[in-house]
């Protein structure tokens, strides 16, 4: 509708007025960014943006990403502004308080039209890119017809900045997303002060060295804003556009200054604001006129959605297509596997989890076409890919297998940006130890709620030569601090196709599939034959895998490559006439959430002189104290393991027959 600037100029004034009141309010927040940035998203939201704020669900919509989550009241503005039922003024007016929906930083489970959660720097450029491959790949499935959006991201000096930044814009410009457009707020101030402070990076040349394109414009001036973004959009790479901008814009003593980033004005500041933007509203008040001109921002994005409704209606065979793709995998995945498991059960293989994963993963990504895989250049060690998944390329976006390069990070952040988009279930693989790598975009998988599967293997000292930089010591245990995270560490072949199962049927909840480089000894079979989704044996995170014959004096809790191990041990108690349960444990926060009749059953609430409870895990022990309690044994490493073939790490830390049973002995007879 291209507004001009005595129209666009109080809408940007409104965006201001909302982000310094609410801050006020709060007495806590971020006024700088939104006030720097009012003008350049008024541009965008009225001309350019494609979305319908009475479905803001629609899938062929424009995503837009706030990478600069501490911004977050530009997004509840523009959000309220432009006509969605969530935030209300109310909510506004109670910004970052318990009753309210705008929280500190953008929750995309808290509020439709916020895509992701933002807040923790350069993780929203990054997902975004995760978001833009979805739009390709989807785009060769259902064509333009139905997937025809585009990416639009609002990323502050510091998301520039971050390392994730280097690792998402390689992968960007080697995949030429170019519907993928940046907004930068060019403002030269961080916290500490001048962004020179620090950096005298020229980063046009760094994305342009990465296949961008980069473009810059006066952040404050409406036509130049345009003139930016229809190169932007007209360019078929990836676009950075530089807008060089004030922070704090209107604030008249503190613009262009660090004090406007991450703290109220003050009411003199405020009231001197108002003077200078002309606007007289009283607080958390919109004038009539200017309210209108945001609510008819929708208009354009309202017409095109309608128009793609009919398209969608008009053809019931791509109807059924795209409605059933978009309900994801979860309800697939165990029949996906039933044949697999059958022939597992009749014939047990001696082979690795990681193997295992990729004998799961055959029929699964064949009758799952959502499934998208990749490796950070781990490709032939992880197993992740399976001949349904060709290259996803710069050439061909319908591949479903991703080279993501040696960019854990980034790899982590685009899966959980492709799950957010819809229509995709990623999973992704590297060496459990470089979960370190990518930790806190596992972490906003499960802040956000969303079900990637991390691939993670050579899961021990078991990986054996390749020596304690690569040996995961604290990594599973660690993993399984992160609330709603799934770690999983299967003991076989069965178990890690169960696992792979449970993992896709939490479209809520991501997973980590820790898996071994050496090779596993099956200790399932027996009893699966008839292997279906309700016979899970792995879906209450532990099992009694085999009973005390013998009177029962011990329960061994093993994980992964060390459930083997304690069957061994329990032949051996056996032999002695000592019954030892073994209990496999391969998901300990399902195991967590079961019944207490159930969890009783497994580890019944005697002393430890009666029944000794012995948790057997190639990791820290600190945690399991958890299930054996304070008298319990607890075999584990806590110390960094060694470069050696794997068999004399686990001789040589203790992890034989040889070495537990007299400690077993020990405490019982002790
Ligand atoms: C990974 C990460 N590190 C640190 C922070 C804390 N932090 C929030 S905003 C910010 C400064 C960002 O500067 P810039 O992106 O230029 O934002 P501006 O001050 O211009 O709004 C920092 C360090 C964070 N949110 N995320
Ligand atoms: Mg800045």
């Amino acid at each position: 509708m291209s507004l001009d600037a005595s129209r666009l100029a109080p809408m940007a004034n409104a965006i201001r007025a909302l982000s310094m009141d609410a801050v006020q309010a709060a007495n806590s927040g971020h006024p700088g960014m939104p006030m720097g940035m009012a003008d350049v998203a008024a541009v965008l939201w009225s001309d350019y943006i494609k979305f319908d704020p009475a479905d803001p669900k629609w899938p062929d919509r424009d995503r837009f990403v706030l990478s600069a989550g501490h911004g977050s009241m530009l997004i509840y503005s523009l959000l309220h502004l432009s006509g969605y039922a969530r935030p209300t003024m109310d909510d506004i007016r109670n910004f970052r308080q318990l009753s309210s929906p705008c929280a500190g930083h953008p929750e995309n489970f808290l509020l439709d039209g916020v895509e992701c959660t933002t807040g923790p720097l350069g993780q929203g450029l990054a997902m975004a890119v995760g978001m833009a491959i979805a739009e390709r790949h989807l785009n060769t499935q259902f064509g333009d017809d139905l997937v025809d959006h585009r990416t639009w991201v609002v990323a502050g000096d510091g998301c520039l900045m971050e390392g994730v930044n280097h690792e998402a814009i390689g992968l960007a410009g080697h995949l030429k997303l170019g519907r993928l457009i940046v907004l930068w707020d060019d403002n030269n101030i961080t916290i500490d002060g001048p962004a020179a402070l620090s950096t005298s990076e020229d980063i046009p040349a760094r994305y342009r060295a990465t296949g961008w394109h980069v473009v810059s414009c006066d952040g404050h001036d409406y036509a130049d804003i345009r003139r930016a973004l229809d190169e932007a959009v007209a360019d078929d790479r990836p676009s950075l556009v530089a807008c060089k901008t004030v922070i704090g814009k209107g604030a008249p003593s503190k613009q262009g200054t660090s004090a406007t980033h991450g703290a109220p004005l003050g009411a003199d500041e405020i009231s001197a604001a108002r003077e200078v933007l002309g606007w007289d509203a009283a607080p958390f008040e919109v004038p009539a006129g200017i309210l209108a001109d945001w609510r008819s921002t929708g208009d354009r994005g309202k017409a095109a959605h309608g128009e793609w409704r009919q398209r969608l209606e008009g053809d019931v065979d791509t109807r059924a297509k795209f409605e059933n793709w978009m309900m994801g995998v979860a309800d697939l995945a165990a029949p996906a596997l039933e044949e697999h498991i059958a022939a597992l059960a009749a014939e047990p293989k001696n082979v690795a989890s990681r193997k295992a994963s990729e004998m799961a993963l055959g029929p699964l990504t064949a009758k799952l076409p959502q499934l998208i895989g990749g490796s950070a250049d781990l490709t032939g060690s992880n197993n992740t890919k399976t001949p349904s998944t060709d290259p996803l390329t710069s050439e061909d976006y319908s591949g479903r297998y991703l080279y993501y390069g040696i960019r854990e990070f980034g790899m982590a952040a685009a899966m959980n940006g492709m799950m957010l988009h819809g229509g995709i279930v990623p999973y992704g693989g590297t060496f459990l130890i470089f979960s370190d790598y990518c930790r806190n975009a596992i972490r906003m998988s499960a802040l956000q709620q969303v079900g990637v599967v991390y691939v993670m293997t050579h899961d021990s000292i078991g990986l054996g030569e390749d020596g304690p930089t690569h040996q995961p010591v604290e990594q599973v245990m660690s993993l399984r601090l992160i609330p709603n995270l799934n770690v999983y560490r299967p003991a076989d072949a069965i178990e890690t196709a169960e696992c792979w199962a449970l993992a896709l049927q939490s479209p809520n909840t991501p997973s980590v599939l820790a898996l071994s480089r050496q090779n596993l000894a099956p200790v399932r079979g027996e009893g699966d034959a008839g292997w279906s989704a309700a016979s899970n044996r792995s879906a209450r995170g532990a099992y009694r895998l085999r009973a005390a014959t013998a009177e029962r004096r011990t329960i061994l809790i093993a994980t992964g490559s060390e459930v083997q191990l304690a069957m061994e041990v329990a032949d051996q108690l056996e032999a002695q006439g000592i019954g030892a349960d073994v209990i496999s444990m391969p998901c300990a926060e399902l195991f967590d959430v079961q019944d207490d009749a159930y969890k009783s059953d497994l580890l019944p609430d005697v002393s430890a002189s009666q029944i000794l409870r012995v948790s057997i895990e190639a990791g820290v022990t600190m945690g399991w104290e958890r299930y054996t309690t304070a008298k319990g044994l607890n075999i584990g490493l806590d110390r960094f393991g060694a470069s050696a073939p794997a068999e004399d790490l686990f001789e040589r830390f203790g992890f034989t027959v040889d070495a537990i049973v007299p400690q077993i002995l020990n405490k019982i007879n002790g």
